[in-house]
Formats: C-alpha cells, sequence, structure tokens
C-alpha cells in the first residue's frame, strides 16, 4: 500500500502507549506480531497458547477454542478446558482449484476433526485443531499456495466478490480485483513465515509493516466486490464496499459504499448494526489508490481506547459521512463522481444449474450451514472429495455458505451429475425455499461468544418452520432466514427477513422486516423468547403474508407494510 500516511495518530510511536487501549499497547509491542508465539506453541505443558499470543494469533487466521460442551465438566475434574484451534484460510472471492480442494480435505481429516467449514465470508475454517497440528496444517496450505494470513485480526479480512456464475466474463474481471485486493491489504510483516514456516528472520529494507505500522487497524476491516444484480456479499454489510458498473458486460467501475458493519454487543447500546452508505462512483483504475485512502482515514481516525467503538461505522458517525467522504477525497487527490444507477435482485444463491454466457456450466449445491462433514446417511464430505477429483474447474463458495462446481464443460456434467446423485448432493432440488435462503453461524460448541445454538438448532427449527409454511402454501417461496448464537451477527441477521440472534440457552430475539436483497435493516418483533413464542409469531405473520401479499410482494417488505415492524428508515438501529 502506497498512501503517504498524514500525522499518524495510530503510528506515531511517539505517541505514549499508555493513552491507548490494552490491544494497542499489546500491538504496539508485539514486534510486528511475533509476541511469544514460538514459545507458547513450544510449551507442552498445556494445550493452550499464552493469552497475549492466542491476541496475536489472530492476525494469522487462528483462534484459541475450547469444546464448550465439555467446559463444565472438565472444570469440575479440575482438568484445563479442552483447548484447540480454529484456522480461517484466506481465500478471496471463495474460489479454489480441485487440487486445492483435495488438499483441504486432507488437512481436514489429518487435523481437523474430519470436517471443514465454509464461511458467510467465502472461505474454509478447520475446527478442533491441536496446537501441535498447526504448522503441519499451514505449511500443508502453503502447498497449494494457500495461507491463513488476517483471516482474523485487525485488518483487512477475507475479500469477498459475488461469485456469479452466469456473467464469467464480469466474474473473472471483479474477482481478479478482488484477489489483488486482498494481496494488497494483506499485512506484510515477517512473522508469518518464521512463526509457521520456521523461515529465517530477514531484514527489511524499510518499514516491515509501511501501511499498517505497529499498531494496524483499531479494528477488523471488511472489504467486499458485489455484481448486480446479484447482492449475495450483503455489500452494505461491509466497512469498505464496491458495487460493480458494468457497461455491455465489461467492468466500467465502481460505486463506493462505505460504514457497514452488522455487529452489536448485547447490553451495549451504543453498539448497533449499520448498513454502508454509498458515498459516489470511481473508475476501475482508481480502485486500489481508493482502497488505500479509505483504510488509512480508519487507521488514523478509528477509535483505539475502546475497542466496542473501534469499526469503521463509529468513526463514520462520530465525524460525520460529509466529513469522511471529504477526508477521503482530499487523501485520494480528486472528488469521487455520483454513484451511478444499479440495481440488486437478491443476497440469496440462485441454486442448481446455471449457464454461463461462455456456455461452460455451473452448478450451486445446498450446503446446510456451510458445514461439510460425513454422516452414515449422507457422505458428503466424500461425495465432494469425488467430484473433486474429476473436476476440471474450479469451486466457489457463496457467501451464503453454499457451494458451486463451476466451469463444467458440458460435455463433462453427466459424470458430476452422476456423483451428486449418488452422494445426495443434489438437494437443492428438494429442499424448501426457507431452508434454502438458510444461514446460521457456527456458535456452540467451538464459539466462545456464543450464547445459544445455532448451526446445530436452526435445521431443525426450520423443519418445524416447513410445517408451518405448507399450511401456508409457501413450501417454495424463497424467504431468507438467518441465525446468530449472539448478537455479534456473523450470519448476517439483521438483513434477513427472518433474524434470530441467540440471548441464551434456548432463548432468541426475533427480527423481522429485512430487505431481500439486503438493502434494509429488519427490526426486533419479539425480545428473548424460545421456540414456541417464534413459531407462533411466524405462523401469525407468515399465514397473514400468504392471505394478503401482493404479487411479487417479499415477506420482509409485507412484515413492514402490514405493521408488524416499523421500517429501519437511516440504515441502522440504535436500540430495540
Ligand atoms: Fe464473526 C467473532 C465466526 C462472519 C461479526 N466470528 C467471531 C468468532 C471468531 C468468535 C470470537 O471472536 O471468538 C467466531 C468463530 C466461531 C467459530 O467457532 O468458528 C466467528 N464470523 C464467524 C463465521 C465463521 C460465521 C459462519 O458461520 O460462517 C464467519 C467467518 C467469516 C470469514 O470467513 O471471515 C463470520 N462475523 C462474520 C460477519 C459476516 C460478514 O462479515 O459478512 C460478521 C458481521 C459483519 C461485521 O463484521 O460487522 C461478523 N464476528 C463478528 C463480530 C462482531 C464484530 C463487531 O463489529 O461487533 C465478532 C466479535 C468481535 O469481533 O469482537 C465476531
Ligand atoms: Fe459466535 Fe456470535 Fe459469531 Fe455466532 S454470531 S459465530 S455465536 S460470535
Amino acid at each position: 500500500m502506497d498512501v503517504k500516511a498524514e500525522p499518524d495518530r495510530s503510528r506515531d510511536v511517539s505517541q505514549p502507549l499508555d493513552k491507548l487501549g490494552p490491544d494497542e499497547t499489546l500491538k504496539a509491542n508485539s514486534d510486528y506480531l511475533r509476541g511469544t508465539i514460538k514459545q507458547s506453541l513450544a510449551d507442552e505443558i498445556t494445550s493452550a497458547v499464552a493469552a497475549s499470543d492466542a491476541k496475536l494469533m489472530k492476525f494469522f487466521g487462528i483462534y484459541q477454542q475450547d469444546d464448550r460442551d465439555i467446559r463444565d465438566e472438565r472444570r469440575r475434574q479440575k482438568l484445563e478446558a479442552a483447548f484447540s484451534f480454529m484456522a480461517r484460510v484466506r481465500l478471496p472471492g471463495g474460489v479454489c482449484s480441485p487440487g486445492q480442494w483435495l488438499k483441504l480435505d486432507d488437512l481436514a481429516r489429518n487435523y481437523g476433526g474430519d470436517t471443514l467449514r465454509l464461511t458467510t465470508r467465502q472461505t474454509f475454517q478447520f475446527h478442533r485443531v491441536m496446537k501441535h497440528n498447526l504448522r503441519s496444517l499451514l505449511q500443508g496450505l502453503r502447498d497449494v499456495l494457500l495461507d491463513t494470513k488476517a483471516a482474523c485480526g485487525d485488518d483487512t479480512r477475507g475479500v469477498m466478490c459475488t461469485v456469479n456464475p452466469d456473467l464469467s466474463k464480469l466474474h473473472a474481471e471483479v474477482y481478479a480485483l478482488a484477489k489483488r485486493a486482498s494481496d494488497h491489504a494483506v499485512h506484510r510483516t515477517g512473522a508469518y513465515k518464521e512463526i509457521w514456516y520456521g523461515a529465517e528472520r530477514e531484514e527489511t529494507d524499510g518499514p516491515e509493516e509501511p501501511f499498517y505500522g505497529r499498531t494496524y487497524m483499531p479494528r477488523k476491516f471488511k472489504i467486499g466486490f458485489a455484481i448486480p444484480p446479484s447482492n449475495d456479499i450483503d455489500v452494505y454489510g461491509q466497512d469498505l464496499g464496491f458495487i460493480a458498473i458494468a457497461r455491455r458486460g465489461k467492468l466500467k467501475g465502481f460505486n463506493v459504499a462505505i460504514g457497514g458493519g452488522l455487529g452489536r454487543t448485547d447490553q451495549s447500546p451504543k453498539t448497533y448494526p449499520r448498513l454502508a452508505s454509498v458515498i459516489g462512483y470511481i473508475d476501475a483504475d482508481k480502485l486500489f489508490p481508493t482502497i488505500d485512502a479509505v483504510m488509512s482515514v480508519q487507521r488514523d481516525y478509528g477509535d483505539r481506547l475502546d475497542r466496542l467503538h473501534a469499526r469503521f461505522k463509529y468513526t463514520i458517525d462520530e465525524k460525520g459521512l460529509d466529513w469522511i467522504k471529504a477526508e477521503t477525497e482530499r487523501r485520494l487527490g480528486f472528488a469521487l463522481k455520483p454513484a451511478e444507477p444499479y440495481t440488486f435482485t437478491s443476497n440469496g444463491d440462485p441454486l442448481g444449474w446455471v449457464k454461463g454466457e461462455d456456455g461452460r456450466e455451473h452448478c450451486i449445491l445446498f450446503i446446510q450451514n456451510g458445514r461439510i462433514i460425513n454422516t452414515p446417511d449422507f457422505p458428503m464430505m466424500d461425495g465432494l472429495r469425488a467430484i473433486a477429483q474429476v473436476h476440471k474447474g474450479m469451486f466457489r463458495v457463496t457467501p451464503n455458505q453454499n457451494l458451486i462446481i463451476a466451469d463444467i464443460a458440458s460435455e463433462d456434467r453427466p459424470a458430476i451429475e452422476a456423483l451428486m446423485k449418488q452422494y445426495g448432493l443434489d438437494q437443492f432440488e428438494t429442499r424448501s425455499g426457507l431452508r434454502l435462503n438458510s444461514m446460521a453461524c457456527v456458535a456452540l460448541p467451538t464459539c466462545g461468544l456464543a450464547m445459544a445454538e445455532s448451526e446445530r438448532y436452526l435445521p431443525d427449527l426450520v423443519t418445524r418452520i416447513e410445517a408451518i409454511l405448507n399450511t401456508h402454501g409457501l413450501k417454495d417461496d424463497p424467504i431468507t432466514i438467518r441465525m446468530t448464537g449472539c448478537p455479534n451477527g456473523c450470519a448476517r441477521p439483521y438483513i434477513a427477513e427472518i433474524g434470530l440472534t441467540g440471548r441464551a440457552p434456548g432463548k432468541y430475539n426475533l427480527y423481522l422486516g429485512g430487505g431481500f436483497h439486503g438493502e434494509r435493516l429488519n427490526k426486533m418483533y419479539l425480545e428473548n423468547v424460545g421456540e414456541p413464542a417464534i413459531l407462533e409469531a411466524l405462523d401469525k405473520t407468515l399465514g397473514h403474508y400468504a392471505r394478503e401479499r401482493k404479487p411479487g410482494e417479499h415477506f420482509g417488505d409485507f412484515a413492514i407494510r402490514a405493521g408488524y415492524v416499523a421500517e429501519v428508515k437511516e440504515g441502522r438501529f440504535f436500540n430495540d
């Protein structure tokens, strides 16, 4: 990155560290993220790492977790918690080759509890990796040119890109830019190679982190590229979103959207979801300077004292959108042009077979909540491995936790189709519209922040809601439902037509009224309720919808028109 920084408050090494929050001090003193990670990995007394190293390892896509199903029992037995690690791959735009798939599958079987998890930001997570296997895992990824850099931490997270199988040329162009954006924004520290690959430390000519400095970003920073009419990436949920503007199928430039963020913290009214604001248009050749300029504004002005208030959305609301835009333009040296018109139609995936403009075929498979695992009656992981062994195109992970077998020549389709049938991967043909548009975050037992179940519960809840849908003749209607195990919003529940966020075991807030293509936040309808109240509310509202909807009206729009919830107008909600 090449922005010459302003008087850079965050990176000013003379700034007394005691004026910064503890995480800032940790980063600043970490020797560019090295900390004592090597010592922590070598410590055989414990399966955990030092608390400070656990924080630094996030910058390398690695989270220390413990099995919460057995946490209390282990405590009772006075045993250390059952620690293991989650590792998240950096996979811009969710694209990987069959060779990479086979390696990911091997690594999951060897070190990751025989399962892979597709995430809501189009990548793979390994869970339950033991400390002593982390290096083997990361070196295995290196063998197929993958890494876990910046998949977590206060830096630029996984860069998203619409999967768009039908507009092949446009996807190729925008995907290439998303990939470059990820490489451009990723941290530069040599710590990754030293810790995980065993490389010697090398002297650097200039500063080790020319853009980030010693304290990196104030908080995570998310970038995504949407290609209308699909808003599968939920561009308004990104800190920095680019909406592709094409003319005659060729990329012209991007509308720029800033300040999206969906996390909120329980009992903390100062935290809130906010949809990104579109601030203008840039030609495609201005993409990288724009990324640098926007990120540098957040780097220099983001809150470094209070992490709950450190996301870009709060910097924008504090300073004012006009001020942030003017400061970005000042750093860019030119004014953004007025935003160009565009239309989104959905934030879901068009499941099933799609033919691209170049005649290549693509099949979008439904992977419930992104969980890839073999069960006795559904050997899904084996099936996908079998496909990877014969597939000559690519795979694309979608932002809705689904998977595209992409770029299939027509003559190769029958073989792939036969494998799908053999392994039961063709479920997109029979599942309800609600299930196909459902997403759940990981939550229990691995997520340390979960307050309720999500991935392990939503499929059963959907089965019960399907009974209601059948009664009202809505089985095939695409209605989005998203659940998370806490208010952090990892499955983007606040932009679903039906959103559920965990408050306590078995208890959820129920939100209604989100926009079908991600254009509007939903609003809380019921607070802290259990399944009976959720089903009763959905029976009432869905029944009403079935009876009185207008042609083409989506459930989220109806919930507002019928007065169940008020419309969230400013693109954010402050409290419920
Ligand atoms: Fe997330 C933290 C899982 C997408 C907002 N998220 C976590 C952690 C790492 C828990 C932790 O900090 O200890 C979860 C790990 C659980 C586990 O066991 O795997 C976790 N987040 C996920 C994933 C895997 C959910 C999924 O089921 O797919 C997604 C991984 C995406 C990726 O590949 O990078 C995931 N997280 C999101 C999204 C959606 C998005 O980015 O489009 C959001 C909302 C958007 C946003 O950032 O505003 C999101 N995650 C959070 C937050 C709240 C951030 C905030 O501003 O308040 C946290 C907590 C935090 O950062 O303090 C969090
Ligand atoms: Fe964990 Fe909460 Fe994110 Fe779910 S929403 S994965 S429970 S942090």
